[in-house]
């Protein structure tokens, strides 16, 4: 596997300096709908533009046409299912429809459960008599991972230009990896796993793509696509450029963006970013090789890196073709640009809310304190027409322009 150019240069924010600082400011939208942790917008692929606000406490809203109206209908509520003990990571953490989905109406959803802890993918559908509407019974369990601990379940199922379906696994919880997870190629979790969900193989509720790089090694699950991961709950297909993202959230040193590759290995638990997860004290076998982070940053930037989406739209030509990401605990916001497998650009964004900076860190070396109202950027979403929105964790939506 060849590694990718190591980027980490915090100051390659430099790149950008020959241009004009661009502000971004945000600007609540939806600001009636009460939307408790957000997780993701998603845009119904029938030609209807609804957009989809997936909550983490189990609801599904469809949100108004009007922005400033106080309606949104409830597209499904899951809501009474049992999914949270601890509401910080557990719950419904992804939405997708199948990109077939006009014609067979399926989609596709991952949450938690409670005793025993558990996390699952399930099929979906709508209903035979109204399709507008989900058919709140149907669903068809396609995966279901026991959770040994709370956190760590990872997050949004996407699919491929190949059709496939990936899923993001974590490592199961708690700290430093603690049941080696991530690197055993008999486990589930710390992975990125990609499975067929319109055929069968075997007795399994899925079918394996046959090019999936573990198909018929001894001692390794067939549905891993790429390993080494540790909560890698932000993926993005960027199906214009063929690249999946994957924001992989570290644990006490760095915060990676890493491009997944088939058969990929990232690294965790040995390794955090580029250096050495020191707390395992063990070195890995001399033959394995991992993949590098195409861009990490330390403790002084972040704590949480909240993978984005790859910005095709009009509103603000500086981003376009960037990939959107930023930091929960901090509210950094950066855009990074990947182009014939190499970063070509990265900055660190402006971003600026009611006049005031959002995710300004005060003390070099100290994350900036999570205070009351402070921005928890979880995800950026497109809305209908292609535009950006931004999630902030604490219950709100926001739209951004930008200002030169
Ligand atoms: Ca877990
Ligand atoms: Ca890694």
């Amino acid at each position: 596997m060849r590694n990718h150019l190591f980027l980490f240069l915090p100051f390659l924010y430099c790149l950008s300096l020959g241009q004009a600082a661009v502000d971004y400011q945000l600007s609540r939208v939806y600001e009636k709908i009460d939307a408790p942790k957000p997780i993701s917008i998603v845009v119904m692929p029938d030609g209807s533009g609804k957009e989809l606000l997936v909550l983490q406490g189990g609801k599904i809203l469809t949100l108004p046409k009007d922005r400033s109206s106080s309606e949104s209908e409830i597209f499904l509520d899951l809501s009474g299912m049992n999914m949270i003990e601890k509401a910080f990571e557990e719950g419904l953490l992804g939405l997708v429809f199948h990109p077939n989905f006009k014609k067979n109406k399926k989609f596709y959803l991952y949450y938690t459960l409670q005793n025993p802890k558990r996390s699952r993918l399930v099929e979906r559908r709508m209903s035979k008599k109204d399709p507008t509407k989900p058919d709140g019974k149907y669903e068809r369990l396609l995966l279901e991972l026991p959770q040994p601990f709370w956190n760590h379940n990872s997050g949004n199922p996407v699919f491929g230009p190949d059709n496939f379906l990936y899923l993001s696994t974590g490592d199961g919880g708690k700290a430093n990896d603690p049941l080696d997870h991530s690197q055993n190629t008999f486990a589930l979790y710390g992975k990125i796993l990609r499975i067929d969900v319109d055929s069968r193989t075997g007795d399994l509720p899925y079918g394996i793509p046959k090019d999936n790089p573990f198909v018929g090694e001894p001692g390794c699950r067939a549905e891993i696509w790429a390993l080494g991961l540790r909560n890698p709950w932000g993926i993005h297909w960027d199906h214009a450029s063929n690249t999946l993202f994957c924001a992989d959230v570290g644990q006490n040193q760095r915060e990676e963006i890493n491009i997944i590759q088939k058969g990929g290995n990232y690294g965790w638990s040995f390794r955090e970013g580029t250096v050495k997860f020191a707390l395992k004290h063990r070195e890995p076998p001399a033959d394995l090789i991992f993949v590098d982070p195409v861009f990490e940053y330390d403790r002084t930037l972040g704590l949480s890196v909240s993978g984005g989406i790859v910005y095709r739209g009009k509103n603000l030509p500086t981003l376009r073709d960037h990939y959107l990401f930023g930091d929960w605990g901090t509210g950094n916001f950066w855009a990074l640009k990947y182009s014939k497998e190499k970063v070509v650009d990265v900055k660190k964004l402006n971003w600026s809310h009611a006049g005031d900076p959002v995710g300004e860190t005060k003390e070099p070396g100290i994350p900036a304190k999570i205070t009351k109202g402070s921005f928890k950027p979880v995800n950026f979403c497109y809305e209908a027409t292609g535009e950006l929105l931004v999630l902030d964790w604490n219950g709100a939506i926001y739209e951004v322009t930008e200002k030169r």
